[in-house]
């Protein structure tokens, strides 16, 4: 068995807010130290998958940096790399990739020089542990064209996913791509193998058809159930799409329980990354730690509770964090609470200021937050005493300038937001 596996990430993730505002989406930093497209990487060399493409579009800069050279992945060597693959220039039509099944029509070339005997397609911004050598071989076994990695989901997320039915053997006789009224709660992890000849023959009848927005779950798959034999693996361990802030504030909030639902510690199953040397965590006098991640390099004289930290944060003396995601040196300076917030990297919160203040829970007018929470881009300043209630969005770069009401109530959005 030869295999191949291709990452999608290349998704705008304009769902991630300011997150992405300048990243994309599998580069937004995760669980403190990683980034998202760590757990995805991870598993491909934890199964034993050593070609690798990575197809980016927007943003990339981050991603491509975060992997370099593949080394933190041991993907670096002789028969086994990392490709990043962006679209190439000067197609007639556009120089992006359309949808899923174009960004791996563009590269079926690349694929193919490895010639595989599987071709395993991943999306960048999921988080779990999975080792896909199961399903490759249920793929085989079953004398597949494509198989599906499925789970269970509770119906009233249904619409969100690609929705299927299966007969007794497992072979999928029906799938609909975010159905209003999903007829089942089996859903598509978006984890698809395929049969190298029959992802070309899709792709390229595809291609040639211009009704298609060349999308796998709208176009791709669909049209292949009565075709080809196409089967589902069910997975049953812990997964999530992280592509809304409101999963992505989950999935962290999820780790801090006792006994995460994703261990982080499973020295059977590491998650790898790129990271800088960081002196050890200082927990200083007076300070208050629990239920928390702290990472390398951060500096603790106040009160952290239900919180992610990424390196480098420092929390003052006084200073309050409660069920938030700190991401890289981040300053929160003395007196400072910060309640259920996503505060990006490179930010300074002001002494005595109050973030995610009041008790608006209301959904956010951007549809994004469900939970009260509010958001802060990469290297804004928060001036000292600021009130900011639940709900806002303060984008990166902003400067005490851009606040003239230091109490900016609910549902605030303020500095510009990445085009939507
Ligand atoms: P979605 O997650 O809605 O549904 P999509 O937004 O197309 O699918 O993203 C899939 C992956 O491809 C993401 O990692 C995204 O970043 C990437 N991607 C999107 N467009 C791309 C492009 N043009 N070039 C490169 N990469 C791109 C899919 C399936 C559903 C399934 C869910 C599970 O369609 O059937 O249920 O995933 O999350
Ligand atoms: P982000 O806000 O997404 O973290 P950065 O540019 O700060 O964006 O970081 C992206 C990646 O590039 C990280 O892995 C970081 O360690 C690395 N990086 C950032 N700046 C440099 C640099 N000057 N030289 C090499 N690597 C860098």
């Amino acid at each position: 068995m030869r295999t191949v596996a291709m990452i999608l990430a290349g998704g705008k993730g304009t769902r991630l807010s300011i997150l992405t505002q300048k990243r994309a989406k599998p580069a937004v930093p995760f669980a403190g130290k990683y980034r998202i497209i760590d757990f995805t990487l991870s598993n491909c060399v934890n199964s034993g998958i050593y070609l690798v493409g990575v197809c980016t579009q927007f943003r990339p800069r981050s991603l491509h940096e975060h992997i370099g050279s593949g080394a933190p992945w041991d993907l670096n060597g002789f028969h086994r790399g990392v490709w990043i693959l962006t679209p190439y220039l000067g197609r007639a039509d556009s120089d992006w990739y359309q949808g899923t099944a174009d960004a791996i029509y563009q590269n079926l070339d690349f694929i193919e020089h490895h010639r595989p005997t599987h071709v395993l397609i991943l999306a960048g911004d999921h988080v779990y542990k999975m080792n896909y050598n199961p399903m490759l071989r249920l793929h085989t076994e079953k004398n597949a064209d494509l198989t599906i990695a499925v789970l269970p989901v509770p119906l009233e997320e249904a619409s969100r996913f690609g929705i299927l039915e299966t007969d007794e053997e497992g072979r999928v006789i029906r799938f609909e791509e975010k159905p209003i009224r999903p007829r089942s709660t089996l859903a598509s992890m978006g984890i698809y193998v395929f049969r190298p000849e029959v992802l070309r023959e899709v792709l390229t009848e595809d291609a040639r058809n211009p009704e298609s927005t060349h999308d796998f779950g709208k176009d791709i798959i669909p049209r292949m159930i009565e075709a080809y034999r196409v089967y589902a693996y069910r997975f049953s361990g812990y997964w999530v799409d992280v592509g809304t802030v409101q999963a992505y504030w989950e999935a962290h909030m999820d780790l801090l329980a006792d006994n995460p639902p994703l261990d982080l510690h499973d020295r059977e199953w590491v998650i790898h990354t790129r990271s800088e040397e960081r002196p050890p965590v200082n927990i200083r006098t007076g300070a208050h730690v629990a239920h928390s991640l702290i990472s390398d390099g951060c500096i603790i004289e106040g009160t952290v509770e239900y919180s992610v930290l990424s390196p480098g944060v420092r929390v003052k003396r006084g200073a309050v964090v409660r069920y938030s995601v700190i991401m890289t040196d981040t300053v929160i300076e003395p007196g400072a609470v910060v309640d259920r917030c996503i505060v990006d990297k490179n930010v300074v919160v002001g002494a005595e200021a109050h973030l995610g203040y009041g008790m608006d829970y209301s959904p956010n007018r951007l549809g994004d937050l469900s939970s009260g929470l509010t958001l802060v881009g990469k290297n804004a300043i928060i001036p000292p005493n600021a009130r900011i209630g639940r709900n806002c969005i303060i984008a990166g770069d902003v400067t005490p300038e851009d606040f003239p009401d230091l109490h900016l109530p609910s549902g605030t959005t303020v500095g510009v937001i990445a085009p939507l």
